[in-house]
């Protein structure tokens, strides 16, 4: 049954986004019921927003990017969401890097809106109300950036949130170029090397990306990763960034893969929530991540918040506590 807030996103109410962001992060008892209630339906209704993670190390030029791709999407009359991953706050809300973007997009746009989160989970992943927001955002906006600082397991989390993963390369900065030729982190759809403006190093550390990590040859799934220069700061080739997201999307719908991505992605949050509530502990006392897999598999017709509570109803059982 549509709710009354579920309405209001989809018809881009900008006090319902706050409204339902503010609902999904509320711990009590009573609210989490009505968040899983909004969560089934914006999960069955499966917004269109194109999703992308946007990821790399600290300083890279991951927000100043993200601006200039605000901008470049606003003159191309799309509307825009971003959550900014805080690995530092425990709390939500008003972090800095959120802050610093909001002051350049400007606040008075209704077509854009920010929010930063943290990253809850006491292992510093990303947690179950991030998942959340992301699923808000997509409900009411184009496209939805999710920004978090590449520490390696980060990037595999962001990947299963986003239909395309964003890297920003510092021009001389190879240490993430060697975790990825080792498989350690994930390799991303689009590669771009940002600060173009600091001139020949940013052109090596582009040619070192493509022959390094062999990306002139398509991977399994017949995408290649484009490399490309841009200079946030002075919005150079930020037009071709926001080119490659559309192909790199279209890509996917063609070969059918982005359902299969964001299957991946809901099951990562399943097990997520279910460690949020559980602990590891709980998932393995149902038989662990393969079983959670093998019931999300065999239960395609039910939504999210559906399936989490039938896991969690066996968890309980599990564990004796009802
Ligand atoms: N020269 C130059 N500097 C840039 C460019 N883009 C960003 N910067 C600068 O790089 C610094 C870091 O930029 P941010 O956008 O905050 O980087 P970030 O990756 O979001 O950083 P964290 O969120 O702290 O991990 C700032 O001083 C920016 O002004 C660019 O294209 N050229
Ligand atoms: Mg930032």
């Amino acid at each position: 049954m549509p709710t009354e807030l579920g309405a209001r996103l989809r018809a881009r109410d900008p006090a319902a986004v706050a409204q339902a962001l503010n609902l999904i992060e509320d711990a009590r008892p009573a609210k989490r019921e009505a968040a899983s209630a909004l969560l089934a339906e914006l999960e069955a209704r499966g917004g269109e927003a194109l999703r992308v993670g946007v990821t790399g190390a600290p300083g890279a030029g991951k927000s100043t990017l993200i601006d200039a791709l605000v901008r470049e999407l606003r003159a191309r009359k799309k509307t825009v969401g971003i959550v900014a991953v805080d690995p530092s706050s425990q709390k939500s809300g008003g972090a800095l890097l959120g802050d610093r973007l909001r002051l350049r997009s400007g606040a008075a746009d209704d077509g854009v809106f920010l929010r930063s989160m943290a990253a809850r989970d006491r292992l510093g992943g990303l947690s179950a109300a991030t998942r959340a927001g992301v699923e808000v955002l997509a409900s009411a906006f184009d496209v939805v950036f999710v920004e978090t600082v590449g520490v390696g397991q980060s990037e595999a989390e962001v990947m299963h949130l986003v239909h395309s993963l964003v890297f920003v390369a510092q021009p001389g900065a190879g240490d993430s170029i060697q975790f990825m030729k080792a498989g350690l982190i994930e390799v991303p759809d689009v590669f771009v090397v940002n600060k173009s403006d600091l001139g020949a190093m940013a052109e090596r550390t582009c040619s070192e990306l493509q022959g390094g990590l062999g990306l002139n040859d398509a991977g399994a799934d017949g995408w290649t990763p484009p490399v490309l220069l841009a200079s946030a700061r002075d919005a150079k080739g930020i037009d071709a960034v926001v080119d490659a997201l559309y192909a790199h999307r279209h890509h996917l719908a063609e070969t059918g893969t982005l359902r299969a991505r964001l299957d991946r992605g809901r099951l990562a949050w399943l097990v997520t929530a279910l460690r949020e509530r559980y602990g590891s502990y709980g998932v393995e006392a149902i038989g662990g991540v393969e079983a959670v897999e093998a019931h999300f598999a065999t239960n395609r017709a039910q939504t999210f918040p559906e399936i989490l509570s039938v896991l969690s109803n066996e968890i309980e059982a599990a564990l004796g506590t009802t």
